[in-house]
């Protein structure tokens, strides 16, 4: 199968956050020939549960799976750092979404390519920005112009890791 840029929000706000996230992000930039770790970002709790501050940022990888196949990797990894299935929506230690893949659109019980709520997420979007600002959602539109019609820009509360390469070995 030909090689699609994947997209994977990381999402963390129990235990070492920071941690868990760059080494997640490493054991997959690592798995997948390397990958674009976006600035980590500490975003207010979205949602009904109220909960501690997440960190959230987002990997770009090239990925010859299917998107299903990437989704049962990531949930391993999910679980190699802790991760227990718990309340919807509730605290995590590593939360990882497939959010794109190339212009794949996938609709099952399990996974929905893209990730259908993408466009109301500052807490993806901004990050995005970071990768890809002309990156085309199926069906939602560009990353540039979904983030500029967000008007919730005050759920980014700070900047604690900048962009980074991270090479496969
Ligand atoms: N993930 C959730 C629930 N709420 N809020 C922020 N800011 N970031 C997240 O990643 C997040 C959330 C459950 O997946
Ligand atoms: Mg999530
Ligand atoms: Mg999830």
């Amino acid at each position: 199968m030909p090689k699609k840029a994947a997209y994977i929000a990381l999402g963390s706000n129990l235990g070492n956050p920071l941690e868990q996230i760059q080494n997640a992000a490493l054991k997959l930039a690592r798995s997948f020939g390397g990958g674009r770790l976006s600035g980590i970002y500490r975003t207010a709790p979205w949602g009904p549960v109220p909960q501690p501050d997440y960190l959230n940022g987002v990997l770009e990888i090239a990925c010859d799976l299917n998107g299903l196949e990437l989704l049962h990797h990531l949930r391993k990894l999910e679980t190699e750092f802790g991760r227990q299935r718990e309340v919807r929506y509730g605290p995590r230690t590593l939360d990882l979404d497939l959010l794109v893949m190339g212009d794949d659109v996938h609709e099952c019980e399990e996974l929905s390519l893209p990730h259908p709520r993408i466009h109301e997420r500052v807490f993806v979007l901004h990050p995005l920005m970071d990768l890809n600002p002309m990156l085309l959602i199926p069906g939602q539109g560009r990353v540039q112009e979904l983030f500029q019609r967000l008007n919730n820009f005050e759920e980014i509360l700070e900047q604690v890791a900048v962009p980074v390469s991270l090479k496969a070995a």
